[in-house]
């Protein structure tokens, strides 16, 4: 079966059957997901074919390449970016700044979504050139808004949740990536995917639309409205909510492997439980349209800032 595959290693293209079960996990809240509810994710090789990576997509929901973006392209980036926030948030020559330390380091944080090494990460050609030929548009557009997320052992991990929930005002299809920032192994906090939710993802929306009815537009398109739970998320623990939807599906991933989802799948992060190494998962999500496609204004306008309502 597809979910027990998993490749040996990180230059490897061809992928074994993976024998072994995956780690016990657990999402944000709630008790550890049994263990036969969880799996592998079926990793693609980057030199599969189109045909096969989209029929893999449309059949899965979304593809778990291997090692698109180069392995060293990433490490720079979290050397950068780890070592930018480790710096004291008040840097010597500005000791006596009367800003309190936690908001110099959430200025800290939104400074990093804008500086020169990130922004230049997320337009990596590599990224942009495949999903044109992935999707096959002729150009793409990837939006502003993008998050930088450090996952700390034992911190908070992102709730259940589908990607449409926050980006309702465009009506064309877009395309998220989730890439990793270094290595992250299966409990040290990456994206799990329920096996197969995708046609779930769609009724729950029409479910969400069709009780937004009587809403202002603005209200309607909000992730946040009176309908949806506390973040917009559909729920915090995945071993409750998973019970009879099927398997979450999880990986090793490796710097460099980029996943892509359709707007509908249903994911949640992993609790970054890997106190062996210790490793803060950062990683970034970025999502594409098409050029000239209706899409959702909103994540245009700005970069991301803490509660911008988006
Ligand atoms: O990285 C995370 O914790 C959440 C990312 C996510 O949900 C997404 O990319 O859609």
């Amino acid at each position: 079966m597809a979910a027990v595959l998993q490749p040996p290693t990180s230059s490897g293209l061809s992928f074994e059957p993976l024998a072994q079960a995956p780690p016990l996990i657990r999402s944000n809240e709630g008790e550890y997901i049994k263990q036969k509810s969880l799996g592998w994710l079926r990793p693609t090789a980057k030199d599969t074919t189109l045909d096969e990576m989209r029929r893999r997509f449309d059949t899965d929901g979304y593809l778990l390449i291997k090692g698109l973006i180069p392995r060293e392209d990433v490490l720079d980036m979290r050397e950068q970016n780890l070592q930018r926030s480790r710096r004291p948030p008040h840097p010597p020559r500005n000791r006596g700044s009367s800003l309190p330390e936690e908001q110099a380091k959430v200025n800290r944080l939104i400074e990093a979504h804008l500086t020169p090494e990130y922004l230049s990460f997320v337009a990596h050609p590599v990224l942009g050139s495949f999903v044109r030929k992935f999707m096959d548009w002729k150009n793409e557009v990837l939006v502003k808004r993008s998050m930088l997320r450090h996952n700390v052992p034992g911190g908070l991990s992102t709730g259940i949740h589908y990607d449409r929930i926050f980006l309702r005002a465009g009506e064309a299809e877009f395309l998220t990536a989730w890439v990793p920032i270094g290595d992250c192994s299966a409990k040290g906090g990456g994206l799990m995917y329920m096996e197969g939710s995708s046609q779930l993802g769609k009724e729950i929306e029409r479910d969400f639309t069709e009780r937004a009815k009587d809403m202002s537009p603005e209200e309607r398109l909000s992730g946040f409205n009176r309908n949806m739970a506390e973040g917009g998320q559909l729920a915090q623990d995945a071993a409750a909510f998973g019970r009879d939807e099927g398997k979450w599906l999880t990986a090793d991933y490796e710097a460099g492997d980029v996943v892509f989802h359709n707007p509908y799948m249903i994911h949640a992060a992993v609790k970054n439980e890997d106190f062996e190494t210790g490793r803060i998962r950062l990683s970034t999500d970025l999502r594409f349209y098409e050029e000239g496609s209706k899409l959702d204004e909103r994540w245009m306008q700005k970069f991301w800032t803490p509660n911008d309502g988006l």
